[in-house]
């Protein structure tokens, strides 16, 4: 696979820009495309900047505080250092080549882009799609490390069975999911986690609490590990003690969905279709109207990594392209089920990246 500043520049060129120079700038807020493109495996670099070129180089620019990080970091490309405001005026003047230069709009502060203006004269272009394009396809590299905090994840969901007791809280749970999260070797979280009993499980982004556990509830539970500055995302909805009728219909119709989304995502597919048909499906069963966000969305460096699975995202899928697939119905004031996987595109069926069974579980 080519390098990921040629794939950059290739996307460029088909949307007709015309770019000598490429800034990532660590100035305003923790731009993980610095991380992306330096693969630079430590430090933070706050304040620092990449500058990526059509040849496929790049340079690194630090301040004196991190340039032991950047020399013993993996990453291939060429190491400054500034030791002042005015050192890296001079450095930025000196290394951005001829008069386009592209950054992500989405990526730097308006205060930053005001500087940068009184260093640099000529033209600013926006590169956030084509950034957004290189990221979406995932190289071996990324797929190993994405592999790996989805199976440290995997792992704590096996053991989830262990851990719940009646009577815990939410935060409880949390408390014991994130401690056997690191136990197993995530360097962090993937995101703050969901841990949602009984009819909280009706809120797809609810915020854990104090509700206690009691048989009959339904136990959402969305958590993953990182690896590597890696994501995993991962959910799965168990039944405590007990699961009625209603909750077991919820559940099949979830699941089937599912399986429907991951038989759709296959290369050359657009990827509003297979939300789509995901979406059709829940819509012709009793559940009509309940499936309330998108099917899913790119995973990699952030949990919510470039495109989407939406019914607004118009790009055909990719081989190796990495998504969640997550479906969920959710009935206000009863509760809801949503199962969620990481997954690889392959040129097949895609690649499951989070394993732990999906056969409903009453624990
Ligand atoms: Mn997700």
């Amino acid at each position: 696979m080519k390098n990921r500043i040629d794939r950059l520049f290739e996307y460029i060129a088909m949307a007709n820009k015309k770019v000598d120079c490429v800034l990532v700038s660590r100035a305003s807020f923790p731009d993980i495309n610095f991380f992306y493109f330096s693969n630079a495996s430590g430090g933070l670099f706050d304040g620092g900047f990449l500058l990526l070129y059509p040849d496929g180089s790049s340079k690194l620019f630090t301040s004196g505080m991190e340039q032991e990080a950047a020399e013993k970091s993996n990453g291939d490309f060429e190491i400054f250092v500034y030791n002042s405001r005015d050192e890296k005026v001079r450095l930025l003047r000196e290394h951005i080549k001829g008069d386009n230069l592209g950054f992500s709009f989405s990526s730097i502060a308006y205060l930053e882009v005001e500087k940068l203006k009184e260093t640099f004269k000529g033209n600013l272009v926006d590169v956030t799609k084509e950034i957004m394009y290189t990221r979406a396809i995932k190289d071996r590299d990324e797929i190993k490390q994405i592999r790996k905090a989805s199976e440290i994840t995997s792992k704590t969901f096996s053991h989830v069975p262990q851990m719940l007791e009646d009577g815990m809280t939410e935060t409880e749970l949390s408390l014991k999911i994130e401690f056997d999260l690191r136990n197993n070797g995530a360097s962090s979280l993937s995101y703050e986690s969901i841990v949602a009993f009984g009819a909280n499980s009706s809120l797809p982004h609810y915020e854990s609490s104090s509700s206690e556990l009691k048989p009959g509830d339904f136990v959402l539970l969305d958590f993953a590990g990182k690896y590597n500055r890696y994501c995993s995302d991962m959910t799965r909805t168990f039944f405590f003690r007990s699961a009625s009728h209603e909750q077991k219909m919820i559940y099949d119709t979830v699941l089937e969905a599912q399986m429907i989304g991951l038989d759709a995502l296959i290369p050359g597919a657009i990827a509003k279709d297979v939300h789509d048909a995901v979406a059709k499906f829940i819509d012709s069963t009793k559940y009509k109207g309940k499936f309330i966000h998108s099917l899913g969305h790119g995973i990699g460096l952030e949990t919510h990594d470039a495109l989407g699975l939406s019914p607004i995202s118009d790009y055909p899928i990719e081989e190796n392209m990495v998504f969640t697939v997550e479906p969920g119905v959710y009935i206000p004031g009863f509760g809801g089920v949503r199962i969620e996987d990481t997954v690889v595109v392959r040129k097949g069926e895609p690649e499951i990246l989070t394993n732990y069974t999906k056969d409903l579980m009453v624990i």
